[in-house]
């Protein structure tokens, strides 16, 4: 159905100059063509695209690239809805995409499970699914046409490699640290492999993890759960938040606590570690070592979804899962360069 929708919208076009010249009458063809204006909205491309909320900076910087890459004046016509972070409103949004026989349906969906149904749903009314950001655990690959996003469990790698290599240069001994998770939305994709990668890392380096704790990337969650850890944990040195906003929270705790963030554990501060790296507030925080290291996160998929859509509209397919590059900020310069799998990673220095 979706070429058909194509070939309709061409046909349509078509049909009506076709028609304005049998018409004749005396009339000259070029008077009556249809308005340019008007075809141009005739060839819109509809993209209905469910975003998962607003919860973070991360994700109001992807929903704004999205929103500023289909625009009508790139020819396409952007249905966005915020689904407040929960499933059941991403599933209306999908069912509402069919209902109204968008080209394309973009998916930033929150958790990775439960997707099986409403996208067999898009595939029997052919409408192409892209999903973005967060993945689908759905059995059939097929279900949707390609991914675009990020490696989580790397970041969270990245970031683990950064603090082991910052303890040895400081000689801080593993049997030292005490971490505390917080983590992000329970089952989605950024939560599943930044609570996998940092687990890994307290196996292989001997960390104590003291608590791992819901999160939901907001700055109130945030907060609250690193004044709860830090009255239950007096040992506790290093909060590893798994995005910015989490960090904020936690930030604004440990100063509610009279304790102070950094880096320098043995003068008793507390070490935020966290990801994304989008607003400026964030980099500010590396900046005066409130946060010791970031793991970039890129929420800047517009452009990428609408190549992708470009390239459907020309018959090219898409690579199915596309990942994105990224750095890991830090503003401690004795540091330059991580390496994780037997990969090197430069380590961005933030300037004082
Ligand atoms: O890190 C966080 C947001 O899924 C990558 O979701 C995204 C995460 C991002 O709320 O800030």
């Amino acid at each position: 159905m979706h070429s058909l929708k194509k070939l309709n919208r061409i046909t349509a076009v078509f049909g009506l100059i076709a028609v304005l010249l049998a018409g004749g009458c005396g009339v000259s063809y070029e008077e009556d063509l249809p308005d340019p204006g008007q075809v141009g909205s005739e060839e819109l491309i509809t993209v209905g695209f469910s975003q998962v909320g607003a919860e973070s900076d991360w994700r109001k910087a992807n929903t704004e690239s999205m929103q500023s890459a289909f625009t009508r004046e790139r020819g396409y016509e952007l249905i966005f809805e915020d689904a407040q972070q929960k499933q059941s409103n991403q599933i209306t949004a999908i069912r509402t995409f069919i209902q109204r026989e968008v080209d394309y349906i973009v998916l930033a969906p929150v958790t990775e499970d439960g997707w099986d149904t409403v996208l067999a749903e898009a595939r029997d009314a052919n409408i192409p699914v892209i999903i973005v950001d967060r993945q689908v655990a759905v059995k059939d690959k097929d279900l949707f046409t390609c991914w675009i996003g990020s490696d989580f469990e790397l970041e969270a790698k990245k970031a683990c490699t950064w603090l082991e290599d910052y303890c040895r240069m400081k000689r801080i001994s593993a049997n030292d640290i005490y971490i505390a998770d917080i983590q992000g939305t329970i089952g989605s994709s950024a939560q599943i492999g930044r609570s996998k990668g940092l687990k890994e890392a307290v196996r292989k380096n001997g960390w104590h993890l003291v608590d791992e704790v819901p999160g939901e990337y907001t700055q109130a969650k945030g907060r609250e759960a690193t004044a709860r850890l830090l009255q239950s944990h007096k040992d506790l040195n290093v909060i590893y938040c798994e995005n910015d906003n989490e960090a904020f929270g936690a930030l604004e705790a440990i100063e509610a606590a009279g304790r102070k963030a950094g880096g320098n554990l043995r003068a008793g501060e507390i070490m935020v570690i966290s990801f994304d790296g989008v607003s400026e507030l964030a980099i500010d925080d590396l900046r005066n070592d409130s946060i010791s290291c970031i793991g970039e996160c890129n929420p800047l998929h517009g452009p990428r979804v609408r190549k992708v859509i470009d390239d459907l509209e020309n018959n090219i397919v898409p690579e199915k899962y596309e990942y994105v590059d990224e750095d890991i900020f830090s503003a401690f310069e004795d540091l330059t360069e991580i390496t994780v799998e037997g990969k090197n990673y430069p380590v961005k220095i933030i300037g004082k």
